[in-house]
C-alpha cells in the first residue's frame, strides 16, 4: 500500500512502514496523520506480528516540519502519534539512519527497539532552534542513556555517531544494508526473539539531582543565558516521574519556548543559511573547478588555501620568494594540524590533504588552474597589476577572483580583457574556519561564474551570500558605518569597557573595542587613511583610535591596544589608552555624559540597521535575510536575534525612525532616516515581508 507520504508493505507477519516525505522526511501534518492511521490499522490487524519503521531517502526523519512553526497547529500532534506508537500492542522497531534528528529521533525513541545504520547521526537539535524536544525526547532519552549523556545531548544538540549510539544504549543493534533491508532484518530479529522489545516509557530511572542542578547553573552562567537549554534540563528532571506525568510538563515547556523571541530568531538564522542560496544565477551551470591558485601567503591566503585543499581542491599557492612560500606552506600545515587537534580529521587525512598543496614563486605556474583567488595587500594598484598579468597567463575560462574586502571589483575586472570571468570572493579570517563567503558580483560577471562561486562555497561548507559592488560590500560597509557610533559614544563620555560590556550582555561574543584589539587596530587605521580624502567635511571624526595606533598599539599582536594583554586571558583596560580618551575629549571640547547600557545598545543597533536598510534599498543585498546571514556567519551577530534586520522587525520601522530623528538633532549628517525604512513605516510592512516578495 502506498500513501502519499508513506510506503507500507506487508511481508507475512512483518509490516514495513517507509516514511516518504522528501527531502528529509519532515514530520508534517500529512505524515503524522499517515503514521497515526497506519499504526492504528496495523496494530488492529492480527496477521501483523511486528511493525518496522524506516525512512525512504537519506534519513529516517530530520524531525518536525519547521515550516509549520508559528502557524496554527494541525492535528494529530506529534507527541500523540508517538504515544500511540509506544502504546501499540504490536511491537514497533525503528531503523535510524542518515541524520535522524529532533522529532525523527523521538519517533525512534517511542518505538520498542532501535537499530542504527553505520554513518547515521542522531541528535536532538531543538535547543539550537530555541526549543526543547517536545515529543517525548526529554522523557525517553534519559530512560535509555546515562543522565550526563542525556543532558549533554539534549542541551547542546550534538549529533551522536552510530557506534557511540550503540555504546550508549540509544541503539540496541547495528544494522546493515539499505534502510528497508535493515528494517526487514530487525523485524525478523524481533520475531525470533534476538532483538528484545519494550516500551521506553515503561522504564523507570532515578536521576542524580546534583548532576541536574550543576548542569542548570552552568547554563545559567552563560552569556546570554538562552532559555531553551535550561528548560530542557528542567524537563529532563521530570523523567523520574511516570511518563504520563513527565510528558505534559515537557509539552508545557515546549509551548512556552515556541512563543519566545529566541525561537523566532534561531529559526530565522536556520532559514537564512538556506535562503541565501536562492540567487538570480541559480539556473546557470557551474564551471568545473578541479584546481585552484591562491596568490599571497599571508593569513588570508593561507586560510583560503587550507579551505580549498580541505574541500579536495588542489592548490598552487604563490608567494614572492622561496622563503615566504615555505612560510606559507608551514602556515597551511599548522591549520591542518589544528583540525587534527580538534578531532576534525586524523593524521592520515591531514597528510593526504597536504599533498594537495604546491607552493611556487612564479605567477606563470597558474597557467592551467581553473580558479585563481588573489589575496594580496589591500591596494587597488597592486591588485589591478596582478589581474593584468593573470589575464595574460591563465587559460581561457579560468575564473579570476579577488579576496578584496573593500575595493571596487569592477575596476579590478577592467584590468583584464575578460571581465566576465572576474568575481569577488570575500573570505573572512580565519578563512578555513569562518563560514561566511561574500560573493561579489561585478557589472560584467557571467552568471555561470556566480553559480560556480556558490557551488564552490557548498564544497567548502561555507555560507555564500551574493553582494553587489560598493565600498566594503554588505558586511564591511555596514560595519564601517555603525562602528563610528561606538567612537562617538566613547568621545561623548562613556568608557570603552562599558560599551564592550553592554554589547556583550546584549549577545555579541565581543564588544567592538575588544574586537578591534583582536583583529589588529592597524587594519581600521589603514582604511580610515584611505578614506580620509573623500570624507565629507560635515562628518564627525573621532581621532582616539588614530592616536592609539600612532603609539604603535595595534591590540593583541603588540601586547596592548584598548586593553593590556600581558595576561592573554585577562582584559585589563590600558591606562595609556584611557589617557588618550580623556585628552581627545578635552581637545574636542566635549563635556562627558553618562549613557545607560540600554542607550548604548539602542544607538549601536539603530546605526547598524540604518546602513543595512540602505544596503537592501540599493540592491547591494538581494533581500534583508541576506544581510542577516552576513552578520550571523561573518560578524558574530547573536544568533538568537536572527540578524540585524530580523531584530529590526522587533523594534519596528516607526520606532526606529523616531530614534533616528531624535539622535539626528545632535548629528544630522550621521543620523538620517533611510528611504526604505520610511517606506516600510508608511506601508505597514516589515523586513520579513520583503523577504517573501
Ligand atoms: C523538532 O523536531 C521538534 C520536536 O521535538 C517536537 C515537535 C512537537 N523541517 O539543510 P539542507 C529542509 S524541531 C522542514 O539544505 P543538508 C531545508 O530547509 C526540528 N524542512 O540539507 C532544505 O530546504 P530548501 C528538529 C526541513 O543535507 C532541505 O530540507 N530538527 C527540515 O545540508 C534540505 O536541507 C532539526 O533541527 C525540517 N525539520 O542537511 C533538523 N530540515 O532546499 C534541521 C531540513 O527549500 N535540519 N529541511 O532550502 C538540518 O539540520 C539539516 O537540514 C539536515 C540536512 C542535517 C537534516
Amino acid at each position: 500500500m502506498t500513501d502519499d507520504v508513506l510506503n507500507i508493505t506487508q511481508e507475512g507477519p512483518v509490516a514495513l512502514i517507509g516514511l516518504n516525505n522528501p527531502p528529509v522526511n519532515a514530520l508534517g501534518a500529512a505524515l503524522r496523520q499517515g503514521l497515526s492511521d497506519a499504526i492504528r490499522d496495523l496494530d488492529a490487524d492480527p496477521s501483523v506480528k511486528v511493525i518496522a519503521l524506516y525512512g525512504e531517502g537519506r534519513a529516517l526523519s530530520a524531525g518536525a516540519d519547521i515550516r509549520e512553526f508559528g502557524k496554527p497547529p494541525v492535528p494529530p500532534r506529534l507527541p500523540d502519534v508517538l504515544d500511540q506508537i509506544e502504546g501499540s500492542d504490536t511491537p514497533v522497531v525503528a531503523v535510524m539512519h542518515g541524520t535522524t534528528l529532533g522529532g525523527g529521533l523521538e519517533l525512534a525513541l517511542a518505538a520498542h527497539a532501535r537499530v542504527v545504520l553505520p554513518g547515521a547521526r542522531l541528535g536532538l537539535p531543538e535547543v539550537t532552534l530555541g526549543l526543547l524536544p517536545g515529543a517525548g525526547g526529554t522523557q525517553r532519552l534519559p530512560r535509555l542513556v546515562p543522565l550526563e549523556k542525556a543532558i549533554e545531548i539534549i542541551s547542546t544538540g550534538r549529533q551522536v555517531p552510530a557506534d557511540e549510539a550503540l555504546e550508549l544504549g540509544l541503539a540496541d543493534d547495528m544494522g546493515q544494508g539499505t534502510p528497508q533491508e535493515a528494517a526487514r532484518a530487525a523485524a525478523q530479529a524481533v520475531l525470533d526473539g534476538s532483538l528484545p522489545t519494550r516500551p521506553t516509557g515503561g522504564i523507570s530511572v532515578t536521576l542524580d539531582r546534583d548532576v541536574l542542578d550543576q548542569a542548570i547553573s552552568r547554563l545559567q552562567n552563560r552569556r546570554p543565558a538562552l532559555q531553551a537549554p535550561i528548560k530542557a534540563v528542567e524537563a529532563i528532571a521530570l523523567a523520574e516521574k511516570p511518563i504520563s506525568e513527565g510528558l505534559p510538563g515537557e509539552r508545557a515547556a515546549f509551548m512556552d519556548l515556541m512563543d519566545s523571541p529566541d525561537r523566532q530568531g534561531l529559526i530565522h538564522a536556520f532559514t537564512a543559511e538556506r535562503a541565501v542560496r536562492h540567487i538570480p544565477e541559480s539556473d546557470a551551470t557551474p564551471r568545473r573547478i578541479d584546481s585552484a591558485g591562491v596568490i599571497g601567503g599571508g593569513t588570508m591566503g593561507v586560510g583560503i588555501a587550507t579551505a580549498l585543499i580541505t574541500a579536495g581542491i588542489p592548490v598552487t599557492l604563490i608567494e614572492m620568494s622561496a622563503e615566504q612560500a615555505d612560510k606559507a606552506r608551514v602556515g597551511v600545515m599548522k591549520n591542518l594540524d589544528g583540525a587534527v587537534k580538534r578531532g576534525k580529521m586524523d593524521a592520515a587525512k591531514r597528510d593526504d590533504l597536504a599533498r594537495g598543496l604546491t607552493v611556487a614563486t612564479d605567477l606563470a605556474s597558474l597557467s592551467d588552474v581553473d580558479l585563481v583567488i588573489e589575496a594580496v595587500f589591500e591596494d587597488l594598484e597592486v591588485k589591478t597589476q596582478i589581474f593584468g598579468k593573470l589575464d595574460g597567463i591563465c587559460k581561457s575560462g579560468a575564473i579570476l577572483a579577488t579576496n578584496t574586502s573593500y575595493l571596487d571589483v569592477n575596476r579590478i575586472a577592467a584590468a583584464t580583457s575578460r571581465p566576465q570571468d572576474v568575481i569577488g570572493l570575500h573570505f573572512f579570517s580565519p578563512a578555513h574556519v569562518m563560514r561566511l563567503l561574500e560573493v561579489v558580483v561585478a557589472d560584467q560577471t557571467a552568471a555561470d561564474v556566480v553559480a560556480t562561486a556558490f557551488d564552490l562555497a557548498g564544497r567548502m561548507k561555507k555560507v555564500a551570500v551574493r553582494s553587489g559592488v560598493c565600498d566594503g560590500f554588505i558586511g564591511n560597509r555596514i560595519l564601517a558605518h555603525y562602528r563610528k557610533v561606538a567612537d562617538y559614544m566613547l568621545e561623548d563620555g562613556v568608557s570603552y569597557q562599558q560599551i564592550d560590556r553592554a554589547l556583550e550582555d546584549f549577545g555579541f561574543a565581543m564588544g567592538p573595542f575588544a574586537v578591534g584589539d583582536l583583529a589588529g587596530l592597524d587594519i581600521g587605521w589603514a582604511t580610515r587613511k584611505r578614506k580620509a580624502p573623500t570624507r565629507p567635511a560635515t562628518e564627525r571624526y573621532v581621532e582616539i583610535a588614530d592616536r592609539i595606533c600612532e603609539r604603535g598599539w595595534f591590540g593583541r599582536k603588540t601586547g596592548q591596544g584598548y586593553y593590556l594583554y600581558d595576561d592573554p586571558k585577562a582584559r585589563t583596560p590600558n591606562p595609556g589608552a584611557q589617557q588618550i580618551v580623556e585628552a581627545e575629549r578635552q581637545r574636542a571640547g566635549v563635556t562627558p555624559r553618562d549613557f545607560s547600557d540600554e542607550e548604548i545598545v539602542a544607538r549601536y543597533m539603530t546605526a547598524m540597521i540604518s546602513e543595512a536598510a540602505r544596503v537592501v534599498e540599493e540592491g547591494i543585498a538581494l533581500r534583508p535575510i541576506d544581510v542577516d546571514a552576513v552578520f550571523l556567519f561573518g560578524y558574530g551577530f547573536p544568533r538568537h536575534l536572527g540578524g540585524p534586520l530580523n531584530y529590526a522587525d522587533r523594534i519596528g520601522a516607526r520606532d526606529l525612525i523616531r530614534r533616528i530623528e531624535n539622535y539626528s538633532t545632535e548629528d544630522p549628517h550621521y543620523w538620517q532616516v533611510p528611504t526604505l525604512l520610511r517606506e516600510l513605516a508608511e506601508s505597514g510592512r516589515s523586513f520579513a515581508d520583503l523577504n517573501k516578495e
